[in-house]
């Protein structure tokens, strides 16, 4: 009783958004967050909770009721703690939020099937792809916000669910050398993107962890997949990533190891 638990995966970007918000509210302690291994079989007690299912972030409420999917829960995060408000009060200034979010299944979805991707002939078209996707997010900050940093003043709600996307897909840049060309067609998304990446509230995970624990989704196994001939996951908890070497880049040549990826300790190594 007292608070709400959100179950969640650390490095989840759908659950980093419900952190973001917390943040800017003031109020990450009034949330308990509960940190589930994906690399592990969920446990009996949480899927009697979901109802067998498995995706996470889940926020069970103080009287024990279950809430799923990030934007609903983040939705009601912000009813339940008001002040201040992170999304427009305004109605239409919301509808230009929830028109820039609505584009954010497809953007994220995009993003995940070209790193996944293992077809070295399908990256121009991927790339391309990827490349569309920043482009429409440009359109509607040209159009909604030409001269701002922001969609409005300040890191809002489009914001807190973009940011934890644009922070995941620095596997883009490491893996695929992905970046958006200094063309004029990507410059407000752009500015907004730099702007999201520094925001003080958005700062849950770094550049380093998200290259290290992401190899995997690189090698095309997500979720906390095991890829052939490994024992561990990219996403396990133990070793922690910042005792990891950073993972090779060349994703289409080479199958790092356990060893490579620092994923298993020698015997040397032990204390
Ligand atoms: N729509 C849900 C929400 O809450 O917004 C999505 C939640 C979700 O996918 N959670 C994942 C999960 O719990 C972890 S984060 N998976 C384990 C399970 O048993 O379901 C994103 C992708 C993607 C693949 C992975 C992810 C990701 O595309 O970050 O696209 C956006 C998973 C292939």
């Amino acid at each position: 009783m007292g608070q709400p638990t959100i179950y969640h995966i650390p490095v989840c970007p759908f659950s980093q958004r419900l952190e973001i918000l917390l943040s800017l509210k003031g109020k990450r302690d009034a949330v308990n967050f509960k940190v589930i291994d994906i690399t592990q079989p969920r446990p009996d007690w949480l899927l009697a909770k979901t109802q067998g299912s498995t995706a996470l972030p889940v926020l069970e409420t103080e009287r024990g009721r279950i809430i799923k999917e990030s934007m609903v829960i983040l939705r009601y995060l912000e009813t339940c703690y008001p002040d201040p408000k992170v999304a427009q009060p305004d109605p239409y200034r919301h509808a230009v939020e929830d028109m820039l979010t609505h584009m954010e299944g497809a953007f994220a979805t995009q993003g995940y099937v070209f790193v996944l991707n293992q077809d070295a002939d399908k990256r121009d078209d991927l790339r391309a792809a990827m490349l569309e996707q920043y482009a429409r997010l440009n359109k509607l900050l040209v159009e909604h916000s030409p001269d701002g940093l922001y969609l409005f003043e300040r890191f809002g709600w489009a914001e807190t669910v973009y940011t934890p996307f644009f922070m995941r897909f620095w596997f883009l840049e490491y893996y695929e050398g992905f970046d958006l060309p200094d063309q004029e067609r990507f410059h407000r998304v752009r500015a907004w993107r730099e702007a999201c990446l520094v925001h003080p509230a958005a700062q849950q995970v770094t550049r380093e962890q998200i290259i290290k624990l992401y190899y995997d989704y690189a090698k095309g196994a997500g979720n906390g997949a095991l890829l052939p001939g490994r024992t561990k996951s990219s996403f396990a908890f133990e070793p922690d990533w910042r005792r990891r070497p950073w993972p090779p880049q060349n994703k289409y040549e080479y199958s790092a190891t356990d060893a490579e990826l620092g994923l298993v300790t020698s015997e040397q190594d032990k204390p």
